[in-house]
């Protein structure tokens, strides 16, 4: 091969200068004198996909990661050449491809911005020891650049000045900075002159992230082996980015049941049957609301997938049953290695089939996890996906259980190096036979996806409810997910903050903690804040180890479970605002949790926070992550906010302190924000909704909202059974507009909505619905600022008493 000596660097090689060029449609040719080819395919406008190959030849062109639903078109393609480079123009940017070198720079179309700019760009290493390459690519570090996204990791926002590694792995007790962890979602968003990027580096291989932290001005990333293959993701505004990225890997395939989105509880482990009811029934007593239970790995039969314990579980369906008639629904876990075990029928049946992976040389992969000395079903074959899928036909249709809990799956095996398979074990990868090299980050997401199949088909007509520990990009589309083994630690409320917002940012919204910490025990006051913030993570569960105490809402004293009880409580008002946010998340992959950068990118003071957030679209959340606190320092975002505890107004763009003593935590909603509230319920559908409150919060200006309803479970609302409520607030000095526009099928169980009024600055002399002056019956002003008014106002209009009109 010849090298282009001016570039050459520690036996690395390098494309060499581009001979020919050829267009196919969409998809663009580049040919290097030394075999090299460069393929450049304009997914969209503002998003480009990359690949390389040094041998002449592409890989089959397969990805687990991107899903068939995205958007592909563009609207603009222009490609010119000068004597140094070619020039692709779409309507968002243009890319460089120069002659000599096949480096590439790529600028915003409209100001010429400088986005992202190879240095060495693409080269590789040649792999003797495996064959195929070791693939990098290297780019300039902007002026002022941060980074941010890659999923789980559990490190400040800001990923510059870092090196990472994405290798998915049992991680148990984790700290700050431990890397790698659970997931592997190689995508990083690069921010720099107010304006955004992403990056997806589509290689399933072990990969690893250089954010300027070799050499300042370089960021590169790499991988094992496979094919430098990515995307290049413009916005410029970052939550664009998120949403196109989410976009290619997926959205989820269809909404959460809305009992999913309330609170879990679980603990390794509820056994036997008496324990399970105890738990339920405390939580009814106590009024305590929750949706779930979760059963650990002590319910099966000697760890055996797809049996029970028939002494701690005499009869599970009537258990599952009775749990269901309180509103509980029953979580099982499942892992995926099945015992060696000739007299078990899943084991005989995945051994006659060849369902489970072998070593190189043919024998089984052989590993130790629970149940003992087990096989791993190859998750990567679709053939033992849909054997693994009906599977749970027993559990889900017979037995009642709603959602299953997929665990040990990066995948994790006890007691070898490396906690996981050797690379040598084979995969069928979809036809694409592999090593564990190629395999390995995306097997939990196969197993996940498998799970997921089987839960969706017998829960039918309902919805499924899946989550899984590992995951690779796309893993999304499937499951929620947590962050696994995390520590009862002050440290780590600050890691299950920073890693639910980073997962957000990474497309992968459904996320939440092991609240109160999985190791180790936390006091009544870190479980406190630790709930406080867990009731703002789309998924919400306490969870621990069970070795070190008990971790119910219960399990401290009086006051602790009456704030637990205060903020879950908060969480079920809530709950019409989270589905809505999940709405529009599975909708247009906007992330539920914004962080501040995310929020407001073009405000550098948000450039290097982490504790604040973004719940949704309108309530500002920060966690207290210090013992002892009567409040904290908190910066808040530009514009204005109301102090949900109080109504109190500040306007932001600076720091400031917050009181927030034990029972309290920093919370605002912003301004002109109409904000949906139920009522108080033990679980999703203990009541009849029979009113929605509107909270409003007054804003002297215009200000959007949105209330998505529909049956909380089923698929109707797939074909229109929905509804859909668009509130523009419209603020004035003497006056309060707020109109409704409905769009969907879905006709709600309540009448009337009861509007409270928050921060209206003048008396009210009368109130007007779709043009006319309220009379009581259609209108009950309550002299408290709230009224009641049906639910199918088009025009509320509130005049103060100032007011001409
Ligand atoms: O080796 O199933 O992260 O949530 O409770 C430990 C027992 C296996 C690890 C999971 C944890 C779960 C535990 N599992």
């Amino acid at each position: 091969m010849i090298l282009n000596t001016e570039l050459e660097y520690k036996g690395d090689l390098f494309p060499s200068n581009i001979i020919s060029f050829t267009k196919d449609v969409d998809t663009l040719h580049f040919y290097a004198s030394n075999g090299v080819i460069l393929q450049m395919t304009i997914v969209r406008d503002s998003v480009f996909r990359f690949r390389y190959t040094t041998t002449g030849i592409f890989d089959e062109d397969f990805s687990y990661a991107i899903t068939k639903y995205a958007s592909r078109g563009y609207n603009e393609l222009e490609i010119t050449e000068d004597d140094e480079k070619y020039i692709v123009t779409t309507a968002k940017l243009v890319c460089h491809i120069h002659k000599a070198d096949m480096r590439k720079s790529i600028y915003d179309v409209n100001d010429n911005t400088l986005l992202s700019q190879d240095e060495l760009g693409f080269h590789w290493e040649e792999s003797y020891e495996f064959g195929g390459d070791i693939v990098k690519m290297s780019k300039i570090s902007q002026d002022g650049e941060s980074y941010y996204g890659l999923g789980d990791k559990p490190v400040h926002l800001n990923l510059k000045g870092k090196r990472f590694e994405n290798w998915v792995t049992d991680s148990y007790a984790y700290g700050k900075d431990t890397d790698p962890i659970y997931k592997a979602i190689p995508f990083y968003v690069g921010l720099h002159h107010r304006k955004a990027y992403g990056i997806f580096f589509d290689n399933t291989f072990r990969t690893y992230f250089d954010f300027a932290q070799e050499r300042r001005n370089i960021t590169s990333f790499w991988a094992q082996g496979g094919e430098m293959n990515y995307y290049f993701i413009y916005g410029p505004e970052m939550s664009a980015v998120v949403e196109n990225y989410t976009d290619l890997t997926g959205k989820p395939h269809q909404l959460p049941p809305l009992w999913a989105l309330g609170y879990h509880q679980c603990k390794w482990s509820y056994y036997p049957e008496s324990k399970v009811k105890e738990i339920a029934n405390t939580f009814r007593e106590l009024k305590i609301p929750c949706d779930a239970i979760y059963l650990d790995i002590d319910y099966m039969e000697g760890f055996r997938c797809f049996t029970w314990n028939n002494e701690y579980f005499p009869n599970p369906k009537k258990m599952v049953q009775e749990l269901a008639d309180d509103g509980f629904k029953t979580i099982v876990i499942i892992d995926p290695g099945i015992k060696i075990d000739p007299e078990y029928s899943i084991f005989k049946e995945g051994l006659e089939n060849g369902y489970f992976c072998k070593r190189a040389d043919g024998p089984y992969m052989k590993g130790k996890v629970w149940p003992g000395e087990c096989y791993f079903p190859d998750f990567t074959n679709p053939e033992v996906r849909e054997w693994w899928s009906d599977l749970f036909r027993e559990l889900i249709e017979e037995t009642g259980v709603k959602g299953v809990w997929n665990d040990m799956n990066e995948p994790a095996v006890m007691e070898v190096p490396g906690k996981t398979f050797p690379n040598d074990v084979r995969h069928d990868y979809d036809g694409n036979h592999c090593s564990h090299r190629k395999a390995h980050n995306i097997y939990g997401m196969q197993m996940a996806r498998a799970t997921y199949q089987g839960v969706k088909k017998y829960s039918y007509p309902k919805r499924p409810f899946v989550i899984t520990r590992a995951a690779y990009s796309g893993t999304q589309r499937y499951t929620s997910s947590w962050t696994g083994d995390n520590v009862a630690t002050w440290e780590h409320l600050w890691i299950a903050n920073v890693q639910a917002q980073r997962m957000s940012m990474s497309g992968f919204s459904f996320i939440g903690s092991d609240i109160g910490g999985f190791a180790e025990q936390p006091n009544g006051e870190l479980y406190v804040r630790w709930i406080q913030l867990g009731v703002f993570h789309p998924f919400c569960r306490t969870h621990s180890s069970g070795d070190h105490g008990d971790q119910e809402p219960w399990a401290f004293d009086e006051n602790v479970t009456d704030i637990v009880r205060k903020f879950i409580e908060i969480r079920y008002e809530l709950l019409p605002y989270l589905y809505t946010i999940f709405w529009k998340y599975a909708n247009e992959g906007t992330p539920m949790l914004k962080s501040l950068v995310l929020y407001d990118q073009d405000d550098t003071q948000t450039h290097y926070r982490t504790d604040e957030f973004i719940y949704g679209e309108k309530i500002l959340v920060c966690p207290i992550n210090e013992p002892n606190a009567k409040g904290r320092r908190m910066y808040i975002p530009r514009g204005k906010w109301y102090n949900y505890w109080n109504d109190t107004i500040v306007s932001g763009g600076k720091e400031t302190w917050v009181d927030a003593d034990i029972d309290f935590m920093p919370l605002f909603i912003k301004e002109g924000a109409i904000i949906p509230k139920y009522p108080v319920q033990q679980y999703v559908g203990e009541k009849e909704i029979e009113q929605v409150t509107l909270e409003v919060y007054y804003k002297e200006g215009k200000e959007k909202s949105e209330l998505y309803e529909d049956a909380a479970d089923g698929y109707d609302y797939i074909k229109g059974r929905y509804s859909l409520r668009s509130f523009t607030l419209v603020g004035r000095k003497d006056e309060l507009i707020i109109q409704q526009h409905k769009s969907g099928k879905f006709i709600t169980s309540y009448e009337t909505f009861k509007i409270k009024l928050h921060g209206l600055p003048f008396k009210i002399q009368k109130v007007e619905v779709d043009n006319e002056e309220m009379v009581f019956e259609e209108v009950k002003m309550n002299g408290d600022n709230t009224l009641e008014i049906s639910k199918e106002f088009t025009e509320l209009h509130i005049i103060g008493e100032n007011s001409s009109k």
